[in-house]
């Protein structure tokens, strides 16, 4: 069994005191529910995260597979979901040789725990994830959530964005495209109590310029990427999480230019042929009439 949800929604405008306030709830974060009850492997991708994920024992050890690009930037995160004991959560990623490529692991103390890495893979494939428990000792319920750093849904710069942090270790990957030779402050406030907004952005060549975060103490906090040099014209790409993955709940996102012009002009391409096909109609028209 397996659930989706795909947001599509877009461009919601609201009045505070006077003065339009547009707000995106916008994009397409595709998220899916995968049910991990039954014997695996179990297939996942992009955007999946397990419900009823459980290592029946210590002795237990989950797989789970999917299919990758090469050039591909994916983060893994599992978080335990029963404390007291609680797994310590253990994750392999091997290659389509069996070869281990990147572990790590989190040590739970008889509380929540979560572990993860990003990590670029190299060719196209199929990996293979492995879940179990440090020292095969605790049995426990945990969730696992596979997604890759993509342009699915774009932030407009001096535009409000809401959406949210939907189950433990999600990350929403949005984008926005900027010019180069500018800077961006972009500022995130999480609408949930106890949600610590973790933001990070990629400039276009992958490499990490920016990675904050609050602490919510239970309440809401906002965090800030401070004033950014975006060296590179391209597109920027913005992960935003919770520390720890073990929170849910709404944020909103504001990407500013601070510094120069970072709008990228739209290209001209669309208008012009806009302009050639009226000229062909009325063209046609003309003819029609004589
Ligand atoms: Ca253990
Ligand atoms: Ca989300
Ligand atoms: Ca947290």
């Amino acid at each position: 069994m397996s659930s989706s949800l795909m947001r599509k929604a877009c461009g919601v405008v609201g009045m505070l005191g006077g003065m339009t306030i547009s707000s995106q709830v916008c994009g397409a974060i595709a998220e899916h529910a995968v049910d991990a009850g039954g014997s695996g492997p179990i297939q996942i991708k992009y955007g999946d995260h397990t419900i009823n994920g459980a290592l029946a024992s210590g002795l237990d050890v989950d797989t789970y597979t999917f299919s990758a690009a090469a050039g591909d930037k994916i983060r893994i995160t599992v978080s335990d979901l029963i404390p007291a004991p609680g797994l310590d959560a253990a994750i392999q990623l091997l290659d389509k040789n069996g070869t281990l490529l990147q572990s790590s692991f989190c040590a739970s103390g008889g509380g929540l725990c979560s572990t993860g890495f990003d990590r670029a893979l190299l060719s196209t494939e199929t990996y293979t994830i492995n879940i179990s428990d440090v020292n095969s000792d605790n049995a426990g319920e945990y969730l696992l959530n596979l997604d890759a750093r993509s342009n699915s849904s774009e932030v407009k710069f001096k535009t409000l964005y809401d959406d949210s942090v939907n189950h433990q270790g999600d990350v929403d990957f949005l984008f926005f495209k900027a010019q180069g030779n500018t800077k961006a402050r972009l500022n995130l406030a999480s609408l949930s109590n106890n949600l610590d907004a973790h933001l990070e952005v990629w400039d276009p060549s992958g490499k990490s310029i920016s990675d904050t975060f609050c602490a919510s103490g239970g309440g809401k906090c906002i965090t800030t990427s401070n004033d950014i040099p975006l060296t590179l014209t391209g597109i920027y790409i913005v992960g935003i999480s919770d520390v720890n993955a073990d929170n849910i709940g709404g944020y909103r996102l504001q990407v500013n230019c601070v510094f120069g012009t970072c709008v990228v002009p739209e290209p001209q391409v669309n208008a012009i042929i806009l302009v050639g096909l009226v000229f062909a109609l009325l063209a046609g028209w003309r003819r029609r009439l004589r």
